[in-house]
């Protein structure tokens, strides 16, 4: 335990963050199955992604390249240690493990594919953080049992998790269970029919999608504290979280109903980490459901599971704050947040505003609220960049953004003595956008020369950001 912050601690995590079906690419070899991912079909900001079987012959189709990471980590891990990174947060994909996720036994490929990835990343002492199950699952799965629409999904993740902890004791001690397990029910309206991006869900014509929403957002809460139990029984030395999206609902203005509705839309987000650090799940959320003629699968044994699975940390992807309005018709259409414009603060090309204090009050509101440590899983800017044959690409918005945050951080670690152990930076590499499938809306420190129709020599090219990274790493954040 530290006194108190008066610099950022030597065992800050200063990593990056990456997800499976983003850059790993090689989705049909290996031995992998067909994740709900591989047939995404996506429509930009906003759209409804849509299982769609026919993108399956498409080798070229994003996720199915990736940035073939699957094929070129060996160089890919010299560069993070480079940088100097002392952790990444990467995700496993469930079907390089279980195919179809009903095997009694694991694909041995796939294990060995992340044996020798994190075995070369503890070499670099880079800690790999692993998320189980980031916006994707086996689509035979989401075809045959409707994915977290179905109770029977927690004991197909147990069975995935258990392997996972069995044979990955020792080199990985921190995990995830999900990215962005909130996005189930609190996005906006065109995002919900997408929800099936984190649950594998497809809504069927004519079924009630805030019943669906709430829940596979309970089984996924379900899944977590039953695998925050597993976990320490196979190893103690196990740490596990789970990762909420989290966007600051701000008042629009100082009307005390604009308060109170800023207030209820925050609630809506954060009873997800109350139950799963608290221990159970609030007997005011299924006073609301009732109210609106929503009820829940709910078992007795499972009060139980949620006391016995306590996370062990918090951990929050931070790329934004929102304005929270009366008058909902004033929300940009079709936007990924739900909330209005903050007309006090600058927006990126996709209209994401950039807001390094909302970091401080997310920081903020966490710490005191579980009085956990904190991970920030997630954080960075989307930008249009070009290889213009002169390098290193000087991405000074990028280096701009990426300095706000962290001071915002240093901040809130100093003057406001919150505990956050370590700070992902999204991504290490350009990689697929989940939004919206292209290439172009680029977060890397290191440039992947690929376009949106999956041409380019891949070659990787750090940025300028990569060097500024490499050095605030070096300092511990000393001169930030
Ligand atoms: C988060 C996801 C990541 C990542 C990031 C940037 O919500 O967890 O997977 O993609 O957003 O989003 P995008 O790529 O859509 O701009």
């Amino acid at each position: 335990m530290h006194d108190f912050y008066s610099q950022f601690p030597d065992d800050f995590l200063w990593g990056c963050a990456l997800a499976a079906h983003q850059c790993e690419g090689a989705w049909n070899e290996g031995g992998k199955g067909i994740s709900t991912a591989d047939v995404a079909r996506l429509g930009g900001i906003g759209k409804a992604r849509q299982l769609d079987d026919s993108v399956l012959p498409h080798v070229h189709y994003p996720s199915h390249l990736g940035i073939d990471f699957y094929h070129q980590w060996p160089q890919d891990v010299k560069l993070l240690a480079e940088m100097g990174l002392k952790c990444l947060r990467l995700s496993m994909d469930w079907t390089r493990i279980y195919p179809k996720g009903i095997e009694a036994s694991p694909n041995p490929e796939g294990l060995k594919y992340y044996h020798a990835l994190f075995d070369a990343l503890l070499a670099h002492h880079i800690e790999p953080i692993i998320t189980i199950s980031h916006f994707e699952i086996p689509l035979f799965l989401a075809q045959n049992y409707g994915a977290w629409k179905n109770r029977e999904m927690i004991d197909f993740y147990l069975h995935y998790c258990q392997t996972l902890f069995t044979e990955f004791k020792g080199q990985v001690t921190r995990w995830l269970t999900f990215n962005e397990i909130n996005h189930n029910e609190n996005t906006s309206e065109a995002a919900m029919a997408s929800a099936y991006r984190v649950s594998g869900i497809r809504y069927d014509r004519g079924e009630n999608i805030s019943q669906i929403a709430a829940q596979s957002s309970y089984y996924m809460m379900l899944a977590t504290a039953k695998v925050v139990k597993l976990a320490h029984d196979i190893d103690p030395q196990n740490q596990v979280g789970c990762v909420l999206a989290l966007h600051p609902s701000y008042a629009f203005d100082c009307q005390p109903e604009t308060a109170l509705k800023s207030l209820q839309c925050l609630e809506s987000d954060l009873y997800i980490a109350d139950t799963l650090c608290r221990g159970n799940f609030p007997d005011y959320k299924r006073r609301q459901l009732a109210k609106r003629g929503l009820t829940l699968d709910i078992q007795p044994e499972d009060e139980c599971a949620f006391q016995q699975g306590k996370l062990d940390f918090v951990a929050f992807n931070y790329y934004s704050s929102t304005v929270c309005m009366l008058d909902e018709s004033q929300y940009p259409q079709g936007n990924h947040f739900k909330g209005g414009k903050n007309p006090k603060l600058p927006e990126t090309k996709w209209g994401w505003q950039i807001d390094p204090t909302g970091l401080r009050y997310a920081l903020n509101l966490f710490d005191r609220r579980y009085q956990l440590p904190i991970l920030i899983t997630e954080n960075g800017i989307g930008l249009e960049e070009k290889l213009s044959g002169i390098e290193p690409i000087e991405d000074d918005q990028r280096i701009a953004y990426l300095k706000a945050h962290l001071q915002a951080l240093k901040q809130a670690l100093i003057e406001d003595q919150v505990h956050c152990i370590g700070y992902c930076l999204w991504s290490c590499f350009d990689v697929i956008s989940a939004t919206t499938g292209e290439m172009r809306k680029r977060y890397g420190l290191i440039y992947v020369d690929q376009d949106d129709e999956g041409k380019g020599t891949l070659r990787r090219c750090p940025k300028k950001s990569a060097q500024w990274y490499a050095q605030i790493i070096k300092e511990n954040g000393k001169n930030l």
